[in-house]
């Protein structure tokens, strides 16, 4: 019988571990001197590495531009949208904001970052962004020219664009039907490229990781730890707390039933780490086993596995306050504000594919001016906390899409309170 080869996340898995290991025995064993410290890990280390995440910042821009625009275009023909579409979008929009700011506030109690002195490890410069008023943070979410936008990958005003046109898209129909089919190619184009970009990922991880330990050693241990206790919590409190309150309050359903019947799909999407695979299981799930129709969840579930991904927002605010920390940046009220929109519009960009938070994390911590080597940092340990924020993301689109289909008459009770 043919051994059947390890899952991508197994394999980062084993990476994570010997890169660690490797830049621990490197870090305590190895001589300081020009091998160690220019050949292996400023050398190697570095180039396969900070190769591996500029793999992922080319991604950002196109992926973001064309999933966002195909995420408009299935907001904007509003006649099939309607009513449930609004109180749908109105849902997805609501927890996202809510997931992002209990992460912002969990990230501020648990301080991942504090003590963790990544200056004096990255000697390049980081460049701030000056401090930018509210207004013209405002104002400068408009495009002056959209081509210079996505030239410097200025996201705020290639997502503000990509809206537009995706809404117009959808009202022009058929006489713009080559330029939405051209959209919605490169989605899927881009969807593969980041597929693509993932194979490398088990070498990336490894020399990502065993840089920062080589580098710091266990110092790095508890720092790391923190933050993914941070992210656990922040999603514990989303998935268990948020969600069920808003299902008692809008539904009156009883939650713990909810959370049973429900806990096979958050296992799928667990294992998997990809919302889209999880879409079939959950519509089939809600239908059969909390008597939600087909009508509404056929519609409001493909949305939300793209457009609200509350999961991937709570991971990319903990890593803001984690890096900026790491990095002695302190972040203004203006640039938590700018987290919560762009994390926010970032997690209605991009489609639920491994990883794809992680590619969309450079361009919230560009919107703040906080050094894309940040990621390296989070890079290591993001994959098990990816399958955990994808079966968040996939609960929050349940919920509410349960809430909806209460509020439509579309969801069958005696098939929710049946036992089982
Ligand atoms: N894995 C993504 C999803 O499928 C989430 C993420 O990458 O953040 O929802």
């Amino acid at each position: 019988k043919e051994r059947k080869k390890p899952g991508l996340t197994t394999v980062i898995f084993i990476a994570l571990i010997l890169g660690a290991a490797a830049g621990i025995l490197i870090h305590y064993f190895f001589p300081e001197g020009n091998l160690r410290d220019n050949i292996i890990v400023g050398g190697v280390f570095e180039v396969i590495g900070t190769g591996f995440i500029r793999g992922m910042q080319m991604l950002v821009v196109p992926l973001v531009l064309c999933s966002l625009i195909c995420g408009s275009m299935a907001i904007g023909d509003t006649k099939k949208l309607g009513k449930v579409g609004i109180k749908t979008m109105a849902f997805y929009l609501a927890t996202t904001a809510l997931a992002i700011s209990i992460a912002l506030g969990i990230a501020n109690l648990i301080n991942p970052g504090v003590g963790l002195d990544i200056t004096s490890v990255q000697a390049q410069e980081t460049q701030m962004a000056e401090a930018s008023s509210l207004t013209d943070t405002l104002l400068n979410i408009i495009p002056k020219n959209p081509i210079q936008s996505l030239a410097e990958g200025n996201m705020l005003q290639i997502i503000f664009f990509a809206l537009i046109v995706g809404v117009l898209l959808a009202k022009r129909g058929e006489k713009a039907e080559g330029l939405a089919n051209l959209f919605s190619q490169g989605n899927d184009l881009m969807m593969d490229m980041t597929m693509a970009v993932m194979k490398v990922a088990p070498i990336g991880v490894f020399c990502l990781i065993a840089k920062t330990f080589a580098n710091i050693g266990f110092d790095a241990f508890v720092p790391m730890l923190k933050y993914m206790a941070a992210v656990l919590a922040a999603l514990a409190l989303q998935c268990f707390g948020v969600y069920q309150i808003f299902l008692k309050v809008f539904t009156g359903l009883n939650p713990i039933k909810f959370v049973k019947k429900f806990l096979p799909v958050m296992g799928f999407a667990f294992s998997t780490a990809t919302s889209n695979a999880t879409i079939p299981l959950s519509i089939d799930t809600l239908a059969k086993k909390m008597g939600v129709s087909r009508r509404i969840s056929s519609f409001t579930v493909p949305l939300g596995a793209t457009i609200n991904m509350d999961g991937t927002a709570i991971m990319q605010g903990v890593a803001v306050v984690f890096v900026a920390q790491a990095f002695h940046i302190s972040l203004t009220p203006v640039d938590y504000l700018t987290v919560i929109a762009t994390a926010t519009l970032a997690s209605v960009g991009t489609a639920g594919v491994p990883s794809v938070g992680l590619v969309t994390l450079s361009m919230v911590f560009t919107s703040v001016g906080l050094p894309v080597e940040g990621i390296g940092l989070i890079m290591g340990i993001d994959r098990i906390l990816d399958m955990t924020r994808t079966a968040v993301n996939i609960t929050g689109d349940a919920v509410c899409t349960t809430i909806v289909a209460s509020q439509d008459k579309a969801l069958d009770r005696d098939v929710f309170n049946a036992a089982g």
